[in-house]
């Protein structure tokens, strides 16, 4: 397969004033009818006429009117075209009813839909398929569905069809069409100007009273990119459709927005908080699209995190804007550390602006999303808050339209505040998650605080630059007394100092506030200190990070030397719990643990072998340990944070909910379980359910719940993908793997639906201690199904290959258990691109 290299990027040979799309629709054989205005593009350099089409059945070609013969290749067609502007006619052939890939055109459950993020286009029709060229779209949908959708603004309706026609240039990967029996849940939304958008989230019948949450959330959205980024909203019309069967969490195509029915439904019944909370998020960070994505483009694929990055920051924003601040940068930082620094860390890892690809779709990363994102925080506070608004103020006023990159983004903020971004650029180049870190002296009332910067080798780049790197410090004197407020230091060399002066005693630091950069800190500090800050610290995310070291450092000893519980640390965790004047969210995180992963992680780090069991054993003992030594307080914490009001899924009953749901899981673990099963019979949504079925499961109650849980939701597929989950995630590690075949067993699990693969394997990989037993058959089962989904879906099977990035963490037994498997899948014949290039960077 081809590597595509940013270096080679040229502009396309023409550009397309205008397109016009005629579908007749048919489950086996879809017509697809395309008038496409082409003109030579003045700055491309000279090429041979191509359009990309894949899979497709050419039924016949024409430029002005006159019949041609295109040259078929593998990836598309070349043809001989007039110097000047043409219109270029087809008519072609497909199958969405067999379409099982999931990009194109396919059918969910009856109903059609499309994917064509990133490359999905192509498979429709012929086509310019790259994010460069824009154009406007007519589309007239021909079919017998009462439901016929596409992007922007309706124009005719009739027995049999609808004509849309979207007056915004857009590239091809934001077309969408939706044809079916759907429900609209209806809304309206009035600009800033004074516009009125019609809005509908469009669902399948039965599921109509899950969309009010996603209403709201969408009517939110809206208002808060009007008041914070002076966005508005620019159809007359505002469409998200639910779709079953779904690669990924949602897209932005414009105007009709296409979400995984997981990411949209919601009700409390049959949702978590949890599930709320995502859902508010997927469904702005899908409308922040249509400025940052839609309005202004990416060049080319690589520069996907100019959009994704923006957006993941701008929704973060948001929802911490709705919500709470610390909270949503806790629960960020410790979604970044699983994912990103995982990556980043591995034979997976690349730049935030990746040079190279085989497969695009491989690319839709963390790093890219999650990183990228980081990055935009990074540059928020380096340049602050005002010149951040009026470098975001030029960004839309001067690319709109455009296909930017990243280039053009950075000449924005250098245009807007005068700063040189030179350095900065290297966080988009370097690949590896830079270790800050920090030692400190103290002599004659001055402290100073010594950094040095050192970013370790990834796949292709063994040297590495030093960084622009934001350090948001504070200092607390002995008493808990702040004698520095927050104050950003700007580091840029590979070592550097910083000095505060007129201070009358050994200050203790709190350094990375808030998590000012994606960096590992390492300093060598006293759990004194730890405690200290945990107890003092005004900044919530390091309260909550002194905690976290806390945790880390005791549950290591338990690994390493087996030693009982840090008692220290379960005085600490119990003084924060029982703080009634902290966010009770707050709380909940605090007293959860450092997962599997990053114990295993941390372990590798300090040149030890992890051993997945000796882990999972040394937080159970840790897990009981706090259970006992807050045998009082739980019950009192569980009591007070019952919730009489009906359910709301805020940030104050979420939070009031997960405290008392983690003091539940302590308690489970002194009583068995009899608190846990009066709150799964009495409870009145599925916080409460999920949480006490969880419960019951750990501390191996939870036959019977089992089977009410199934009897009681087997007609919710979104619910039943929880039970999957459940049972595999609570299940002793010894059986998960054998629970995992079992599920993969009952008549309810499919390969077809990505959703119920991923609850169902891809809760036996987030499962280290069953995934990684040392039989290997926890590898050995998740080869079985990836080497069966891959002729079937290489996406998701492709993404699912990254349970294998870690294996040379483990133990030589191990290594050659995963190296066997990923050997075996490798030598499936017809492997897709996808599959084979994610497990030929695994393997290395
Ligand atoms: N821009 C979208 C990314 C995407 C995608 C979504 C669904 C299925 C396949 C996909 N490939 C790429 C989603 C987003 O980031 O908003
Ligand atoms: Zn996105």
């Amino acid at each position: 397969p081809q590597t595509i290299h940013l270096a080679d990027y040229a502009a396309y040979s023409h550009l397309v004033d205008s397109v016009h799309l005629t579908f007749r629709l048919s489950p086996d054989a879809t017509r697809v009818i395309s008038r496409i205005v082409f003109r030579p593009n003045p700055d491309a350099p000279a090429q041979p006429f191509f359009l990309h089409g894949e899979g497709l059945r050419l039924i016949s070609a024409s430029i002005d009117g006159a019949p041609v013969t295109p040259t078929l290749t593998e990836t598309g067609l070349t043809c001989d075209v007039p110097d000047g502007p043409f219109v270029w006619e087809t008519e072609v052939e497909i199958a969405p009813a067999g379409n099982t890939a999931l990009e194109g055109l396919y059918m969910s459950n009856g109903m059609y839909c499309t994917q064509c993020e990133a490359e999905g286009f192509r498979k429709i029709t012929y086509y310019p398929d790259r994010p460069d060229v824009m154009s406007i779209f007519t589309v007239r949908i021909e079919g017998a569905e009462p439901v016929l959708l596409s992007n922007g603004n309706p124009v005719a309706q009739g027995a049999g069809f609808a004509e849309w026609h979207d007056p915004w240039p857009k590239p091809a990967y934001l077309f969408a069409l939706v044809a079916g029996e759907l429900l609209a849940h209806p809304g309206e939304f009035t600009t800033q100007s004074g516009r009125k958008v019609t809005l509908n989230i469009w669902v399948r019948p039965g599921d109509e009273d899950k969309c009010a949450f996603g209403m709201e959330a969408l009517k939110a959205s809206m208002r808060w990119d009007e008041q914070v980024y002076g966005r508005e909203y620019d159809l007359d019309i505002f469409n998200i459709v639910a779709v079953d069967d779904f690669n990924m969490g949602a897209m932005e195509n414009k105007g009709l927005n296409i979400f995984n029915s997981s990411c949209v439904l919601a009700s409390p019944e049959t949702s978590t908080d949890a599930n709320f909370e995502r859902i508010e998020a997927i469904i702005a960070h899908e409308y922040f699209h249509n400025w940052t994505g839609n309005r202004i483009t990416c060049r080319d694929w690589f520069q996907l995190c100019l959009k994704e990055g923006l957006t993941v920051y701008r929704d973060s924003q948001f929802t911490s804007d709705v919500r709470s601040a610390p909270v949503k940068r806790i629960e960020d930082v410790i979604q970044l550390r699983a994912r990103q620094f995982r990556e980043d860390n591995g034979p997976l890892a690349h730049p935030v602006r990746p040079e190279s690809f085989v497969e695009i779709n491989n690319f839709y990363t963390a790093t890219v999303y999650e990183k990228g994102a980081e990055l935009i925080g990074m540059l928020k506070t380096l340049v602050g808050d005002a010149d951040y608004a009026r470098a975001l103020d030029l960004y839309f006023e001067r690319h709109d339209g455009q296909a930017c990159t990243i280039e053009d983004w950075l000449k924005v903020f250098e245009d807007a505040t005068g700063r040189d971004l030179g350095q900065f650029k290297r966080w988009y180049a370097q690949a590896g998650t830079p270790r800050l870190s920090v030692t400190d002296e103290f002599a004659d009332g001055r402290y100073t605080l010594h950094f040095s910067q050192q970013t370790p080798p990834t796949p292709g780049q063994d040297q590495k630059d030093p960084r622009v790197i934001p350090i948001a410090v504070g200092l607390l004197n002995p008493n808990g007394d702040e004698v520095l407020p927050t104050t950003v230091l700007e580091m840029t060399q590979a070592s550097q100092s910083f000095s505060f002066d007129g201070l009358a005693t050994r200050p203790i630091p709190s350094i990375l506030r808030n998590f000012s950069a994606p960096v590992i800190l390492e300093r060598a500090t006293s759990n004194a200190e730890r405690a200290f800050l945990l107890a003092h610290d005004t900044d919530p995310f390091n309260r909550w990070e002194a905690g976290r070291a806390l945790a880390r450092d005791g549950l290591i000893r338990m690994i390493l030397e087996g030693a009982a519980p840090d008692t220290a640390f379960l005085e600490a965790l119990q003084a924060v719990a029982r703080d009634d004047s902290l966010d009770p969210a707050f709380r909940a995180l605090a007293m959860g643990l450092p997962s599997q992963d990053d114990l295993a992680q941390t372990l590798f780090d300090m040149g030890h072998t992890p051993d997945p069991q000796a882990i999972w054993q040394a937080l159970e003992t840790l897990k009981q340990a706090m259970a006992q030594h807050m045998q009082d307080l739980l019950p009192r914490l569980y009591a007070q944070y019952q919730i009489e009001e009906a359910y709301r899924p805020d940030a104050t009953q979420t939070g009031a909910r997960a405290l008392a749901n983690t003091a539940l899981a302590l308690l489970s673990r002194l009583d068995g379980g009899a608190q846990a099963q009066r709150q799964y019979d009495s409870a009145g949504n599925m916080t409460q359910q999920l949480a006490a079925y969880g419960c019951l499961l750990t501390v191996g109650k939870g036959t019977a719940a089992t089977t009410a849980f199934y009897e009681q939701w087997k007609h919710d597929r979104l619910v039943i993908d929880k039970w999957f989950s459940l049972q595999i995630a609570c299940a002793d590690p010894a059986e998960a793997v054998d629970v995992t075949r079992a599920l993969t067993k009952h008549p309810d699990f499919t390969m077809k639906n990505p959703n119920r693969f991923r609850a169902t394997l891809g809760a036996l990989t987030a499962s280290p201690a069953g995934f990684h037993q040392a039989t290997g058959a926890g590898y050995a089962l998740l080869a079985d199904w990836l080497i069966r989904l891959d002729p079937l879906n290489p996406q998701t099977t492709a993404r699912m290959c990254s349970a294998f990035e870690t294996w040379r963490r483990y133990d030589a037994g191990r290594q050659g258990l995963i190296k066997a498997q990923l050997d075996r899948i490798l030598s499936t014949p017809n492997l897709s691109r996808d599959t084979a290039e994610m497990l030929g960077r695994i393997r290395g």
